[in-house]
């Protein structure tokens, strides 16, 4: 049978060995943030490694299932989550992973904050960011519309730190004749009732962390001649509770759970609405327009949650890498298997500062801080940055597998699930095309500002760049004038002035 059994890789903290994110946080947070935030994010990060990990992990490993009828043969369409999953409920509360970025404690550097939490947090925690993606763009939603009438418990609810209070959002939106264009396929309509909420009737042919407590949906106003408005400007957004206190469905009913390639841990729904009782809170035929918050920021934790993804396979395989042994050395000493690695490390370290640079634009917007430019900017990066990193996880996990060979493909390693996975970033929350359609509608509708935005940012970086070239090509002018000076003082004996003391 042998003897040898391989050491596995293990993850570390993954706030103590990313120093480049310590970098970032050091030169761009105010001292006294700096302190706070790198206290908890040390302390999370440690709870990441010893809790929720591990939880992740059995959220694989028991998905979810649809109980649809009880043994009385009453239909009761009951969504069963692992008790893994209801956990990391708790955590997410406890930790205030969604409540962060709207306390604002720490003002425009909450988001720079959040993010980063939820960056040490996404790739270990069994896609529960995909709730909380939802419900983080929720609360931006009903912010930006105004926290009034039944959004105000809402918003409390979203934003607490109590798990016994802690509610998660859906965000339905796509049906059965398309997901990309929502304001041609929606079919779903509302009906208005007499006290002024409306009744749903429709089918969502994809719902995510169905057993969200609300959820944020499109549907079209009937007139009183039973007739809808076709087209995008038919559209109304509308808020509901999912179930009622005794956990019965509100008007919904469970068609079958979805046949994932990946995010198994999440139950994707088809969902009939059947009666759907809901609020209207955008202006009749703004659906669109005010769901685009909601959209705006589960784009931006996709970006997270690529960039997490792709820091996770690449931490594992440093660390496989220095427990391998191939050819006599560690996989560490062979100079190939470094490029490879440093490669990986490369695009993960481009795709983490374009994240943090949307996060401090975010914190800057919410905060009253932003300038025309910011907000451009932020409007245009975000399409971007989400098309891109998309597809840099899924090149960079496949080839982060490879990196630990055989091992890399055995599903009870648990490293192949990453790629499933991932493989889902560059289709949920706005397909690429759709998103590169995107990036012309934010540089159309800016007339052409956001691209003068890009190119006055992208310039001043050009300039610091090529300042701190400037400055190494003078460090190294220095470096050579000191060594030709030492080799002066050598040659007249010590009697001279050192190199050194002539440099200074
Ligand atoms: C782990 C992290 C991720 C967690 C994931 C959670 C689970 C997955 C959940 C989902 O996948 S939810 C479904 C996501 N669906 C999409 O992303 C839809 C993709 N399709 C689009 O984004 C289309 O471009 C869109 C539906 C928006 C096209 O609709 P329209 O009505 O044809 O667009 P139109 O007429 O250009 O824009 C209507 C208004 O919205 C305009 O405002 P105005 O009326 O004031 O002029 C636009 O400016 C505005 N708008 C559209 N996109 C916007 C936007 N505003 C800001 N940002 C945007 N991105
Ligand atoms: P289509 O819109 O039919 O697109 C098919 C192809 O055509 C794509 O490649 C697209 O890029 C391309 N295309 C379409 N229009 C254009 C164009 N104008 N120009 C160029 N190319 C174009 N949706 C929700 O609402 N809520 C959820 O919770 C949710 N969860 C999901 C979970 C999972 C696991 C998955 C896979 C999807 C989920 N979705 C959810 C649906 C998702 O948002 C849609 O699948 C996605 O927006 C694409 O829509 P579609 O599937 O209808 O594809």
């Amino acid at each position: 049978t042998g003897t040898f059994f391989q050491e596995q890789p293990k993850i570390g903290n993954p706030y103590l060995e990313d120093a480049f994110l310590q970098g970032y946080l050091k030169a761009h947070l105010p001292s006294k943030v700096l302190e706070e935030v790198s206290l908890d994010l040390e302390r999370f990060g440690a709870r990441v490694v010893a809790e929720i990990d591990s939880l992740g992990r059995e959220c694989e490993l028991n998905p979810p299932a649809l109980q649809q009828y009880n043994a009385w043969g009453q239909r009761v369409d009951h969504i069963i989550t692992c008790p893994a999953w209801k956990r990391l409920k708790e955590i997410a509360a406890e930790e205030g992973l969604v409540a962060e970025a709207y306390e604002r404690r720490y003002a425009n550097w909450s988001r720079v904050h959040q993010i980063t939490k939820l960056y040490l947090y996404a790739a270990s925690s069994g896609l529960f960011s995909c709730p909380l993606a939802m419900t983080d763009g929720a609360a931006k939603v009903i912010e930006t519309l105004g926290i009034s009438g039944p959004l105000e418990k809402a918003f409390g609810h979203l934003t607490s730190r109590d798990p016994r209070k802690f509610w998660t959002s859906g965000q339905w939106m796509t049906e059965r004749r398309g997901g990309s264009d929502v304001g041609c396929s929606t079919e779903t309509v509302a009906r208005e009732q007499a006290d002024g909420t409306y009744c749903l009737y429709g089918f969502k042919w994809f719902t995510s962390a169905t057993d969200a407590d609300m959820t944020l949906t499109l549907a079209r106003i009937m007139d009183v001649h039973g007739e809808v408005e076709q087209g995008s400007r038919g559209l109304s957004l509308f808020f509901m509770e999912v179930r009622d206190k005794e956990g019965k469905l509100n008007g919904v009913e469970v068609q079958r759970l979805k046949e994932k390639l990946g995010t198994r841990q999440v139950p994707t729904a088809e969902l009939l609405l059947d009666g759907a009782k809901a609020h209207r809170i955008s202006a009749e035929g703004r659906g669109v327009a005010s769901i685009a918050n909601m959209l705006t920021i589960t784009r931006i934790h996709n970006v997270n949650s690529s960039v997490s993804v792709m820091k996770r396979i690449i931490n594992l395989g440093r660390d496989y890498a220095s427990k391998r042994v191939a050819f006599g050395k560690f996989l560490k000493d062979h100079p190939l298997h470094m490029q490879t690695m440093a490669r990986m490390e490369v695009q993960r370290r481009g795709a983490f500062l374009l994240l943090m640079e949307i996060a401090r634009l975010l914190g800057l917007e919410e905060t009253s801080m932003a300038s025309e430019r910011d907000r451009l900017l932020l409007r245009l990066l975000t399409p971007v940055a989400k098309l891109y990193t998309g597809k840099q996880a899924i090149a960079v996990i496949s080839e982060g597998l490879e990196c630990f060979g055989g091992q890399g493909y055995m599903e009870d390693t648990g490293l192949p699930v990453a790629l499933r996975d991932a493989q889902v970033l560059t289709i949920w929350e706005g397909t690429t095309n759709i998103l590169s359609l995107d990036v012309l509608r934010s540089l159309t509708k800016s007339q052409g500002q956001a691209l003068v935005a890009f190119f006055s940012a992208a310039q001043g970086k050009v300039e610091l760049a090529s300042n701190i070239k400037d400055l190494e090509s003078a460090v190294q002018r220095m470096q050579s004038a000191i060594s030709k000076l030492e080799e002066f003082s050598q040659r007249v004996g010590s009697k001279g002035p050192s190199g050194m003391e002539l440099a200074a």
